[in-house]
């Protein structure tokens, strides 16, 4: 059930189970793809995305690691720009793993000083798991920001509707207010918003394609959402014009300054999604 293929300029792990389909680049440890039996893909990627591996795939579960936006250069860290090495797989009757590892090199040193070891690990059946362990491998303790920063498939995002968020948000589109909520989100502008409330589980509700994805979150501090609309798409590269109409980034993240390891100590950060 699992083969590899090249793609441009990035290896593709793809996985063909009864249950589902799905496809994994090694570049980034990136999720491009994933399609349970009976329902068309759960996971957005752009039809302008750049497979070169020269910079991050716009779409699918980028590896946002070992900070979330722009605190520092690469945006969102280097995880997702870096080439991860497949560990294992373990191909059954029931389901299919696949696990990738990312560890520090002179490189990532250059960028951000300490040893690491992260462990990337896929679970598909009718539901995709996904869970980034990350290890503290240096002396000195390290601080970690991150997401999974999933691009859900959307028929319509005007029709969408998104709940269990909680009841308070921060703005990124408005100077970084705190503002309250009643945990439910429908969409007709850009947003850019991080909840830092929000329930484990939340719901995006897709009447245009007659579904309901679940999404179940762990190890994180908040859930992020974006969508960049028109406007913001027009500033995109690897976005198409319309491309914000298909897709909603719910993010599994720790957005916060909650984490710091100390050498040894490990964090999990999984996101689990399947559809309804
Ligand atoms: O997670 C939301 C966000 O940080 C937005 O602010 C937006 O910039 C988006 O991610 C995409 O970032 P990227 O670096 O992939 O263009």
């Amino acid at each position: 059930h699992i083969s590899l293929c090249r793609l441009d300029g990035v290896d593709i792990i793809r996985i063909l189970h009864p249950e589902c389909q799905a496809a994994i680049s090694l570049f980034g440890g990136h999720l491009l793809s994933f399609q349970p039996q009976g329902h068309k893909d759960l996971i957005w990627m752009s039809e302008a995305a750049d497979f070169s591996g020269k910079s991050p795939i716009r779409g699918g579960i980028p590896v946002c690691w070992p900070w979330f936006g722009k605190v520092a250069s690469p945006s969102h860290g280097f995880a997702r720009s870096s080439v991860w090495e497949l560990e294992s797989f373990n191909d059954q009757k029931s389901h299919v793993t696949v696990t990738l590892t990312l560890h520090d090199t002179p490189k990532s040193r250059a960028i951000w000083p300490y040893r690491f070891h992260n462990r990337l690990h896929f679970e598909f059946d009718k539901t995709l798991k996904v869970q980034l362990t990350s290890t503290n491998t240096d002396q000195r303790p390290w601080h970690m920001s991150g997401a999974l920063h999933t691009y859900l498939a959307v028929g319509d995002i005007m029709q969408a509707k998104l709940s269990g968020l909680g009841n308070e948000y921060l703005d990124g589109l408005a100077d970084q207010q705190r503002l309250p909520t009643n945990g439910v989100l429908q969409f007709d502008d850009a947003v850019d918003r991080v909840y830092s409330r929000a329930e484990d589980t939340m719901y995006l509700e897709d009447p245009a394609l007659f579904r309901r994805l679940r999404m179940h979150n762990h190890g994180h501090d908040s859930a992020v959402v974006w969508n960049p609309w028109q406007s913001g798409a027009a500033g995109m590269a690897d976005m198409t014009p319309d491309g914000y109409t298909t897709m909603l980034c719910v993010e599994s993240a720790v957005a916060g300054q909650s984490i710091v390891l100390k050498p040894g100590q490990s964090h999990h950060l999984s996101t689990e999604i399947g559809a309804e």
